[in-house]
């Protein structure tokens, strides 16, 4: 007894330390000797060298964000349970046709030219996170901007900002959807031009709640179609946990619900299903009162202005 009690309480005390025990572990194993780096190590041959040092540094990111494939094999193991029936269809095509693997990162062109023919999207890189006008903007012209990085590797199952696994995961499979891809573009146009004139920051609120974290019925169930959803492990499982609030999808109160995008929302909206969101926020949006009429000519992809005060 003496002895099981002498080992309790030096466990207690000493508890194992953190090893790896699985082989995902390896995922949290980067500690790096930078004993021979060469750009802090001068006896180093390649030490003055630095078109050297960039091409080593290109290869350690490679390495470091190695555990990309993380992101994807958790979060598919969850799609089936909590994404809708668009995004299930959506992915497994994407799966088929645009190298979405664990081992694959999928090239924005192979992309967005299998977007384009399925739903006219185009995708286009952008720098960083956009501004509300700029980003609604290219929607109406069927274009999607996205980011080029990777969420840092310290945090792969929520990221506080857009980034490829963002894109990738949660957008672009929902884009492949051709009412979604009506429902992002009927909605927000002629959002882009409007967001800056006041009054017209609801379209922000909207789009929030719906594109990025929305909830729809399926079946008797709730599923998410939110990319912001789709692309955070961490909260698919929390928007699906009965936990936070939810509220029927009323563009009229969805668009003066405030929102934060540093943590997992306390609220969410729930559509009764796409085609009914679509409906109700095509009669939202036609009762705000405008400064100036817009139309848009799918022919030559361009807004017009019908008429100015
Ligand atoms: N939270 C999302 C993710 O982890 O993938 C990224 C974001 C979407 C919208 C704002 S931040
Ligand atoms: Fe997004």
């Amino acid at each position: 007894i003496s002895l099981i009690l002498s080992h309790l309480t030096l466990s207690a005390f000493s508890p194992v330390p953190w090893f790896p025990r699985r082989i995902q572990d390896l995922d949290k194993c980067h500690h790096l000797i930078i004993k021979y780096d060469p750009s802090l190590d001068h006896g180093h041959p390649g030490c003055s060298d630095l078109e050297y040092s960039k091409r080593r540094a290109f290869f350690a990111d490679l390495a470091l964000n190695y555990r990309e494939r993380e992101v994807y094999r958790k979060l598919r193991s969850l799609y089936p349970t909590h994404a809708c029936t668009q995004y299930l269809d959506a992915f497994q095509q994407l799966e088929k046709h645009c190298g979405y693997r664990e081992d694959n990162i999928p090239q924005l062109q192979d992309v967005s030219r299998f977007l384009k023919e399925r739903t006219g999207f185009q995708l286009r890189p952008a720098a960083g996170q956009l501004s509300a006008r700029d980003f609604l903007a290219s929607l109406a012209f069927r274009v999607f901007q996205c980011t080029q990085y990777t969420r840092h590797f310290s945090s792969p199952m929520h990221s506080p900002e857009p980034d490829c696994c963002h894109e990738l995961l949660g957008h672009v499979p929902m884009l492949a959807d051709k009412e979604f891809a009506q429902f992002s573009q009927v909605r927000t146009f002629p959002a882009g031009p409007l967001t800056s004139c006041s009054g017209y920051c609801s379209y922000s609120q909207l789009y929030w709640f719906t594109v990025e974290f929305g909830l729809c019925k399926q079946n008797g169930l709730i599923r998410a179609y939110g990319a912001g959803l789709l692309s955070s492990y961490g909260e698919l499982m929390y928007a699906l946990s009965n936990k936070p609030e939810y509220k029927p999808f009323d563009p009229e109160v969805t668009a003066v619900h405030p929102y934060q995008d540093q943590a997992f929302q306390p609220v969410y909206f729930i559509a009764e299903n796409l085609e009914d969101a679509k409906v109700k926020l095509r009669s939202y949006a036609m009762k705000i009162k405008k400064p100036f009429a817009l139309h848009y000519d799918p022919f030559t992809s361009s807004i017009e202005v019908l008429n100015t005060p």
